[in-house]
């Protein structure tokens, strides 16, 4: 037999646990090593493949054929574990099951029809800023008092969910974000909640606890027309209050922080207030709320010479590929005149975040609101970490403002 012409250079592996406190804490140091360990490195703790590299993270988020969602985008192998919960029909299915749901969700959450809600959701966010600022002073948790109380705000009702038991939307995006990693600490510590959580949650998806003009009403009419079977419809539901509170918490958090941080980025939003949205996606692509998640190969794949067998998980590291250097200049910088689209925070591909337009409407609005009422923002005092084995979140984001003339 004739040798290959090609030569092997062994994959690279690591010890290191991702979702060991020390690296959620802290993540860039363990994404460096990573990236700069090849393109593919091995991690010998749960035996998967990590993508560190935007090159990488991208090809496979794109390749739905040979990488799936179907098994699950945790750790957990669906085809052997049972799964803590029936899987999402969006996020863990592949086409052709996918694709109905998808397009349903997608028509719903279109920019043309979020333009309805934007009047609205500006009048509440200017209100809830002004509320801030005259009983809370110059001096606030910016976490707390804006990141976490305005998707509250706006969201449920936008949904159609009813007024009791919205205190369980947080806890239970923390527990389905866990769940997405090894059952660690951060898991066991859930425990004892996550059956009344889950009951709560699927309990709200039912068409009778929904109200009539909202996301959820429109996802059961969509089964009445057909486009979607009645057995469908409330894990659709189940979607949007699973996917869409914690990571716009997050995510607006993320932006907060970065104005702190970033005085002349503040100034210059305020010059041109047009910049929100950018800010919020620059903003995503430097914190990437979404640390994390998997895919599973159905086949033997090669990436980068490494061959990824058949059934074996792929940890991707979206908080790592957006700050490749490989691909983004001077990475670390919070900075809003570069272009952050193509960064991967909200995925890519045919499963890219199909709620992407209602974060950025309220990111938007939010910081519409701010930029009128609030001439400066800074730190006041280190913020906190909340950790999460997926999410990239806070506990706390003390600041200090001085409102406008
Ligand atoms: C979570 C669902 C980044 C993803 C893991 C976020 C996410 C998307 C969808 C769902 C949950 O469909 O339940």
């Amino acid at each position: 037999m004739s040798e290959s012409p090609v030569i092997d250079l062994p994959t690279p592996t690591s010890a290191a646990d991702p979702f060991a406190a020390e690296h959620l804490e802290n993540p860039e140091p363990l994404h460096r090593a990573l990236r700069e360990a090849g393109p593919v490195v091995h991690l010998t703790r749960y035996n998967v493949h990590a993508l560190a590299r935007y090159r990488e993270v991208h090809a496979a988020l794109v390749d739905w054929q040979n990488f799936q969602s179907g098994a699950g985008v945790g750790l957990a192998d669906f085809r052997r574990e049972k799964p803590w919960r029936t899987p999402s029909l969006l996020l863990e299915a592949d086409p052709p099951h996918h694709d109905a749901p998808r397009r349903v969700l997608r028509e719903i959450l279109a920019p043309p029809v979020l333009r309805r809600l934007s009047e609205t959701w500006q009048r509440v966010a200017d209100e809830l800023v002004e509320t801030v600022l005259a009983e809370r002073g110059p001096r606030f948790d910016a976490f707390e008092a804006l990141a976490v109380a305005f998707p509250l705000r706006v969201f449920p009702d936008a949904v159609g969910l009813g007024p009791e038991g919205r205190e369980n939307l947080l806890p239970y995006g923390n527990m389905a974000f866990n769940a997405f990693g090894p059952v660690n600490e951060l898991v066991t510590a859930d425990a004892h909640r996550a059956g009344g959580l889950t009951t709560w949650v699927n309990a709200r998806c039912a068409r009778e606890a929904l109200g009539e003009d909202g996301f959820g009403a429109r996802i059961w009419a969509a089964a009445d027309r057909g486009e979607l079977t009645h057995e469908q419809a409330p894990l659709v539901v189940r979607s949007l209050l699973t996917a869409g509170v914690d990571t716009t918490v997050h995510g607006l958090a993320a932006t907060l922080h970065a104005f702190a941080t970033h005085p002349d980025s503040w100034q210059r939003l305020r010059e041109r207030p047009g910049l929100a949205r950018v800010a919020f996606d620059e903003a995503v692509r430097r914190q990437s709320p979404v640390q994390t998640f998997f895919r599973t190969a159905t086949t033997d794949v090669t990436i980068a010479g490494t061959v990824v067998p058949e059934g074996s998980k792929v940890l991707m590291f979206l908080g790592s590929a957006n700050r490749d250097p490989a691909r983004w200049t001077d990475p670390d910088r919070f900075d809003l005149t570069r272009d952050p689209s193509g960064h991967v925070g909200f995925g890519m591909g045919i499963h890219q975040c199909v709620g992407q337009h209602v974060a950025r409407l309220e990111a938007e609005t939010l910081l519409t609101a701010l930029v009128r009422k609030v001439d400066r923002i800074e730190p006041d005092g280190d913020p906190r970490r909340h950790l999460n084995n997926t999410l990239r979140s806070w506990a706390s984001l003390p600041v200090r403002i001085r409102p406008a003339a």
